[in-house]
């Protein structure tokens, strides 16, 4: 036995709506869904040349979904690469994660963002301005404080 198109026209139907219904829940239309994120505990350690430079801060997200780091920029350096530390050795990535209810951690040892390109040696004292760019939140501009080599931010 064949089943009748008219039914399969209407099942389809049936399934396209459900889907249209989960794409509209899933834009939050409340305001209480999705990622909250705020940065905090910025610096740059004062490098030893005009060549590179690290950053360290922290993202918390207190929303309830996961966000992603994509890009970081600044008027100090003409590329800023993010870098994950595996077995004592450093490697670009793409971007980090922010877990929802948790936060993203750039410390030394570990991630970090890679300022290269400077267009000068940042001071012990200074601040530089960077903006962190999101997948789905707007982006954070930070002021973030130049401190000594050895800082560690603790
Ligand atoms: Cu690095």
């Amino acid at each position: 036995m064949t089943r009748h198109p008219a039914a399969r026209a209407a099942a389809l139907l049936a399934a396209l709506a459900a889907a249209t219904a989960l794409a509209v829940t899933g834009c939050g239309g409340d305001g209480a869904s999705g990622p909250e994120l705020s940065a905090r505990d910025a610096f740059i350690p004062e490098p030893a040349t005009a060549d590179l430079a690290a950053g360290f801060l922290t993202v918390e997200n207190a929303g309830d979904a996961d966000d992603t780091l994509t890009s970081v920029t600044s008027d100090l350096a003409g590329t800023i690469e993010m870098h994950e530390t595996v077995d004592n050795t450093m490697r670009q990535v793409d971007s980090f994660t922010v877990p929802a209810g948790g936060a993203l951690t750039l410390a030394r040892g570990g991630n970090h963002l890679m300022l290269m390109d400077l267009t000068g040696k940042p001071t012990e004292g200074e601040t530089v301005s960077i903006e962190l760019h999101f997948e789905e939140s707007e982006p954070i501009t930070l002021d973030v404080p130049v401190e000594s080599a050895t800082h560690t931010g603790e």
